[in-house]
């Protein structure tokens, strides 16, 4: 790696914001260093990088940290021009994959996390609701896709797939631990062919964590939230 373009990601195995910008560093073909984090006990150089917020993941670009995952997609976006283009040039298209990604962020990902620490009513409550957002995404995709079907190509991953990955890459370690099928076939159809294609991607399935590894750490993450939670 050339000293004047150095990237390092510093990032934790299962973090999926940490996983969508190693995603779109992978989908452009841009070489970098992992710094793994242990969460427990930050390294000196994360609380340097990001004092603010001391989280992964942080993006290191010749010496200058950027932090918060969509701010450094964009970041990678504008810089790198080799490769896919992350987010579409035309400005109303850019505003919906901006909606979109935040909506997977803001309602989807933060709605997973409440089923994985919940339990009994309250976790019914939290798959309920998220049945009625995958109902939302379902048909804001059927608009926002061309003809209606998810198109997806190796040589044109976006941010939108790179989010979708990030959150339901390892659905089948969501389905072993919390019981739950989320995107039936069946119920979703265009969310879940589009997200058995997006996982089909080689950059995606190489940058998958394994099956096993992800069921015991969500295993340990579940039972710590619910022994911490006393029952209602
Ligand atoms: N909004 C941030 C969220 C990053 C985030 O929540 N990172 C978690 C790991 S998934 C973290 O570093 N947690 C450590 C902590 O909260 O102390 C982003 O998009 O990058």
């Amino acid at each position: 790696m050339e000293e004047q373009n150095k990237v390092v990601l510093h990032g934790m195995w299962l973090s999926t914001f940490a996983k969508r910008v190693e995603l779109a560093l992978k989908v452009k073909n841009i070489p970098f260093n992992y710094v793994e984090e242990d969460l427990k006990n930050k390294s000196e150089l994360l609380l340097k990088y990001n004092p603010v917020h001391k989280k992964v993941p942080v993006l290191v670009h010749n010496g200058n940290p950027i932090c918060e995952s969509f701010v450094i997609i964009e970041y990678i976006d504008e810089t790198w021009k080799n490769g896919p283009k992350l987010l579409p040039e035309d400005p109303y298209k850019r505003a919906q994959v901006r909606f979109w990604s935040k909506f997977m962020q803001d309602q989807l990902f933060e709605n997973l996390a409440v089923i994985l620490k919940t339990e009994g009513e309250a976790q019914q409550k939290a798959v309920k609701d998220m049945h009625e957002k995958l109902c939302v995404l379902e048909k804001g995709m059927k608009e926002y896709f061309p003809d209606g079907k998810p198109e997806v190509d190796d040589k044109n991953v976006g941010v939108l797939d790179i989010i979708f990955c990030s959150v339901f890459g390892v659905y089948k370690a969501h389905q072993e631990v919390l019981g739950v099928n989320m995107l039936e076939a069946d119920k979703f159809p265009v969310s879940s062919s589009w997200l058995m294609a997006v996982i089909e991607l080689q950059v995606m399935k190489e940058a998958v964590p394994p099956h096993e590894k992800v069921v015991q750490f969500l295993q340990f993450l579940r039972q710590s939230a619910l022994s911490a939670t006393p029952a209602s």
